[in-house]
């Protein structure tokens, strides 16, 4: 129990004290939270010393919203709300950026910022940093809470806490105000109001009902499919996901984020035939995954409908934690509504005393029409990484990040960018669960660095970070920190000299550069020398192995620049059809 200088009462009898402060820290200690991803400045400079001398893993950012991101990632990978800190108004919302991202993936959260004087920033009179810190972050997170005397600071992290990381996950904000850290009360007493959450997520066990009605519909499937998505990898089911996936023989399309649940190698992924297994299935089992943008909301022709918007023929079983998700976009037929380990373990049970031992695997000529995409798609995709172009191109460079995976299958592989986002997806196989982290739901750049901090501090082990140059530039300056901490991340950059690529010019001829090009030939590794850390510069698959093999065995902070041709990228990735296009005529 954190306490400050002891005070003499009236009576003559010293009195312990504790302040805000410390009552801030005892709380998060009391409930096992180790580490704090922040920024230091008015008011909470001192906070982030003494939650170090406290024996918290303190980890400063140069800018909240990596720091944001950071907790973002730390609560997906760990179950319990990362924690971010920031200063008040620019600070606050540096990291609310990362909070609402958190919120819209489903990851816990805390954001706690201090804030300027009450009284002043409700009569507008104008404070340093003033701003109504709560009122902005309410719309943008599950729940905000302010706290305003010492004895209330225990119940305000209890309810963040259990906001954060109960029914479906989300970001919290939590508003501490500058003069409630300097507030003392009679630390025996701070004790005794601080809370131990007591089962900060509980189960939420499916109705018997619901797991009949799934099971009806899976074991009358003749083309069922599964699509574990990320809220299956948060979920930490991983051996009973594998073994409904491997009992019941259902062939399962992984998430981005939710690859390596099972190893992408697996007999059952159907990922390199996904177009034809979203058309063609009649029951489809979605674990953890949304319908929405990144499932085509569930309709239209990539869920074999007649146009973009028309249903197809499929029947929808969803197992989701959160009640409201189900029929946001097509109809559900079979909801199961509880958490994924609860309702997994009572499809395992149920499969189990319907079938015995025997459940029928799905019709052989289904499991053998996918197979044969699927080879087709991985022959053509081993024919394209066995080319060495000059100049060296995603495929070729992927190759590399391809094997060094699988050599180092316990690696963390964060990613983000457009074309280097999406043919990492496709082309790296990962092996084991919540190894791969990426720009998630909203598709938003700038969770590079935030989340390679994170992924190594939280972990311990090598993480490598595969970046579009334009990716990368969202929170590059992190670089410091990597090598400040001195952490085992190895960035690769794709640098294809801009946003998708690096051809475009100016029409009119003007000095400027195109909107999507950077400078030419930018030499990245550079800005990781300046920090202390190791650069290297590759144009060739071969540097880019030989420089990525010596990152992973030095463990030291690494920046690749990996040089890729520049005209090798497409608008917007595999996402092009997003873009709007102009109906006037030239
Ligand atoms: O079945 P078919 O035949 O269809 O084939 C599929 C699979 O079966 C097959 N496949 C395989 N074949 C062989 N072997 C294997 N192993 C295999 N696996 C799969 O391959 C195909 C494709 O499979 P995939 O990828 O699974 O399927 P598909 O159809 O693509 O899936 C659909 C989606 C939607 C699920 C998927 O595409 C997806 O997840 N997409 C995510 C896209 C995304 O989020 N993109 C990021 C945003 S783009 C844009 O917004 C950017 N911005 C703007 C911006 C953002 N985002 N944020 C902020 C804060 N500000 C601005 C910017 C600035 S990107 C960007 C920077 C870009 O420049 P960079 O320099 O960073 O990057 P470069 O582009 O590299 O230059
Ligand atoms: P993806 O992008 O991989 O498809 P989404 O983020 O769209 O995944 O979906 C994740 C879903 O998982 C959310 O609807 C969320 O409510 C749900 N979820 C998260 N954790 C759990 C859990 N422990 N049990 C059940 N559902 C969960
Ligand atoms: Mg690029």
């Amino acid at each position: 129990m954190g306490t400050v200088e002891p005070q003499v009462a009236q009576s003559g009898d010293v009195q312990e004290v504790t302040d805000g402060f410390h009552l801030v820290i005892d709380a998060l200690k009391l409930n096992g939270i180790d580490t704090i991803f922040g920024l230091p400045g008015i008011p909470i400079t001192d906070f982030t010393r003494m939650a170090q001398a406290a024996g918290m893993r303190v980890i400063s950012f140069r800018h909240e919203q990596n720091a944001g991101n950071a907790a973002a990632i730390a609560g997906f990978m760990t179950q319990k709300p990362g924690i971010c800190l920031t200063v008040s108004a620019p600070g606050f919302l540096n990291g609310l950026t990362a909070l609402a991202n958190a919120t819209v993936n489903c990851f816990p959260m805390i954001l706690i910022s201090g804030s300027s004087e009450r009284e002043i920033v409700d009569l507008q009179q104008g404070d340093y940093e003033e701003m109504d810190q709560l009122a902005i972050a309410k719309p943008l997170c599950k729940a905000a809470f302010r706290v305003l005397h010492a004895e209330d600071i225990g119940v305000g992290i209890a309810r963040a806490i259990r906001a954060a990381v109960s029914g479906r996950p989300g970001g919290v904000y939590l508003d501490l105000p500058a003069k409630l850290f300097a507030q003392t009360m009679d630390a025996e007493a701070g004790k005794k109001s601080l809370i131990k959450v007591v089962d900060p997520a509980p189960k939420q066990i499916p109705g018997t009902d619901a797991v009949k009605r799934a099971v009806d519909l899976l074991k009358g499937a003749k083309k069922p499919l599964i699509v574990l998505g990320k809220g299956a990898a948060y979920a930490q089911a991983d051996a009973d996901i594998r073994d409904l996936i491997e009992r019941t023989g259902i062939p399962y399309l992984p998430m981005s984020m939710a690859k390596g649940l099972l190893p992408d190698t697996h007999e059952q992924s159907a990922a390199a035939a996904r177009s034809y297994v979203l058309a063609e299935a009649d029951v489809v089992m979605l674990v953890g995954a949304r319908l929405n943008w990144l499932l085509s909301h569930g309709k239209g022709k990539t869920w074999g409908g007649t146009d973009h918007k028309a249903w197809g023929d499929q029947k929808f079983i969803q197992i989701d934690i959160s009640p409201q998700e189900i029929d946001s976009n097509v109809r559900i037929d079979a909801p199961l509504v509880g958490d994924i380990g609860s309702c997994v373990s009572a499809l395992l049970a149920a499969i189990d005393s319907n079938a015995g031992s025997s459940w029928a695997k799905p019709p052989a000529d289904w499991l053998r029409a996918i197979a044969e995409r699927k080879d087709k798609n991985l022959a053509k995709m081993a024919e394209t990484l066995a080319k060495d172009p000059t100049p060296m191109n995603f495929h070729s460079a992927l190759n590399v990040v391809r094997d060094i995976i699988k050599a180092n299958p316990d690696a963390i592989l964060v990613n983000e960018g457009a074309n280097a986002l999406d043919f990492t997806r496709s082309i790296v196989d990962m092996y084991k669960p919540r190894k791969r982290l990426d720009v998630g739901t909203w598709g938003v750049m700038g969770i590079g660095m935030g989340f390679s901090v994170a992924a190594a501090v939280v972990s311990g082990q090598p993480v490598i970070a595969i970046e579009g140059d334009s990716a990368f530039g969202f929170s590059g300056m992190e670089v410091e920190t990597l090598c400040r901490y001195d952490l085992p991340v190895c960035v690769v950059i794709f640098n294809n000299n801009g946003v998708y690529r690096g051809t475009d010019v100016n029409p009119t001829g003007g000095p400027d550069v195109a909107p999507t090009v950077f400078v030419k030939g930018a030499r990245y590794d550079k800005l990781m020398e300046a920090f202390g850390g190791v650069g290297a510069h590759t144009t060739t698959p071969a540097e880019l192995r030989k420089a990525m093999e010596e990152a992973i065995r030095s463990r030291k902070p690494t920046l690749i620049n990996a040089v890729i041709d520049e005209a090798a990228g497409t608008e917007s990735g595999r996402i092009t059809s997003l873009n709007p296009t102009s109906g006037k005529k030239k």
